[in-house]
């Protein structure tokens, strides 16, 4: 008897506790539930299933650097989650990445289903929640016939009438979807069968629309953990910060260190050709974010780095964007107000222009990073993009150009060194007499 007692225990420990209850288990369950052992092995299961997954994507437009942002926004809100809710275990499952805009070299293959790995440090974003990879999640996450199906989707969308009014409140509202609402621009996707991320066998059961306007957090009442182990919401960049720029804010964004790949090659790249090392530089930071001090005395290698945003911006944002004639002439008075001669460029630029940048600023000496094939086909677009906004982190003066988000990342990196403020939130301008400017947002210790 007593054998028997210790046989189910076991059996009750090995099986059931905190797996997550599959849809082929359930089935289970409701077959054999006039048996009351196979019941008892069924509740005390559903018990202790306590994973609860959250997914989200960002509009396709958007570049790499705000859909970072869109990070931080979700991982302080996950954060305050796992705070505060005891009874489940959040998870946040990082979204690949894939088919931005921006990245265009085309010799390198597809850029898509990219992992999270591939850019970031995994272990250092686990330091401040639970996150797991796609690949991951498909693999632990119940699934039926090879079909990973999330129990809810919600498709965030703006309330046009406050836009058109300029009368801003708190909506969570679900409603009924349009054609044009559920039409993702993803090429192979079609009404009821999103792709997701180019994922053939990631389903969904439910899809609602949900007129949303206010702050990440109020996302908590969609979530019913009672009812959805999985929820995926969709145009996330629609939820705004909790508090952008707070101390938590900042928490998170350390978090966000790089793939150490990815400094590797930056640093030698600094050493090599700029003549920059932490030692020397005094840009010494713990590998550990949590054991961060705060200090502004970093110094920078003996460059100035530029961040010369171009392509869409000479469009888009013309009436902000300099000539080349320009930037180089406020390059060059900056570089001469600091005595320094070595520039680092980072750019998305054509070889064309930045010739015509190197004639422009004859005196000095001008260098751009240029990647190795194997850096390139291993880190593709976005990894170059990373070495060089890092390269130009660790410079002694930085200039930005106005209003891009690649330049504000710079900006955070630097404040997490710890430069003086002085010497980071600089911005090239449309000509010498107007001058926007970027805003300063300062590190939070
Ligand atoms: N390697 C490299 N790529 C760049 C550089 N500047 C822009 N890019 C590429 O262009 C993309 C810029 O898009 P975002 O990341 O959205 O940043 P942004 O367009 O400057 O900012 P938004 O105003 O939010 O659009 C980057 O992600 C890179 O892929 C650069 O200096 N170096
Ligand atoms: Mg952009």
């Amino acid at each position: 008897m007593l054998n028997l007692l210790c046989f189910k225990i076991l059996y009750l420990i090995l099986f059931c506790i905190d797996f997550p209850q599959t849809a082929t288990e359930n089935a289970f369950c409701d077959e054999k539930d006039q048996y009351e052992e196979a019941d008892k092995r069924c509740n005390v299961q559903s018990h202790y299933s306590r994973n609860r997954y959250i997914l989200y994507d960002v509009n396709s437009p958007e570049g790499f650097n705000l859909r970072r942002d869109v990070y931080i926004r979700v991982a302080v809100f996950i954060k305050n989650l796992v705070k505060q809710d005891k009874e489940f275990k959040w998870k946040l499952v990082l979204p690949p990445w894939g088919n931005l805009y921006h990245w265009r070299t085309k010799q390198i293959g597809p850029q898509t289903q990219l992992p999270w790995s591939l850019f970031f440090d995994i272990p250092s974003l686990q330091k401040y929640i639970p996150v797991i990879e796609m690949h991951q999640f498909i693999q632990e996450y119940p699934s039926e016939e090879k079909q990973t199906q999330l129990d809810v989707i919600y498709v965030l969308q703006n309330d046009e009438d406050m836009f058109r009014t300029g009368k801003f409140e708190d909506k969570n509202e679900v409603i009924e979807c349009t054609d044009e609402s559920l039409t993702y621009n993803k090429p192979e996707s079609n009404r009821y069968n999103r792709y997701f991320w180019g994922y053939s066998n990631v389903t969904f059961g439910n899809v609602k629309c949900v007129k949303f306007h206010g702050m990440i957090s109020d996302l908590r009442r969609n979530l019913m953990p009672t009812v959805y182990r999985s929820v995926m919401f969709d145009h996330m960049e629609i939820a705004l910060h909790d508090s952008y720029g707070s101390h938590e804010y900042w928490r998170a964004r350390c978090s966000m260190r790089y793939n150490p790949e990815l400094y590797s090659i930056a640093n030698e790249y600094r050493k090599h050709f700029l003549n920059s090392t932490d030692k020397d530089d005094n840009t010494e930071i713990s590998n550990d974010w949590t054991k961060k001090k705060n200090k502004r005395d970093a110094l920078g290698g003996p460059y100035l780095a530029v961040h010369l945003r171009r392509r869409d911006f000479l469009v888009g944002r013309s009436s902000t964007v300099p000539t080349i004639e320009s930037a180089a002439s406020q390059v060059k008075k900056t570089m001469d107000h600091f005595g320094l001669k070595l520039l680092f460029v980072a750019t998305d630029t054509t070889e064309e222009e930045f010739n015509n940048l190197k004639d422009y600023l004859f005196e000095y000496t001008v260098l751009r990073f240029i990647p190795s094939n194997s850096v390139l086909n291993k880190f593709k677009d976005g990894g170059v993009a990373i070495i060089d906004q890092i390269i130009c982190s660790y410079a002694r003066y930085f200039l930005g150009t106005y209003e891009s988000t690649f330049t504000f990342r710079i900006q955070e990196d630097r404040e997490i060194i710890g430069f003086p403020t002085e010497t980071t939130f600089n911005v090239l301008c449309k000509d010498t007499k107007k001058c926007g400017s970027n805003g300063q947002w300062e590190i939070v210790w």
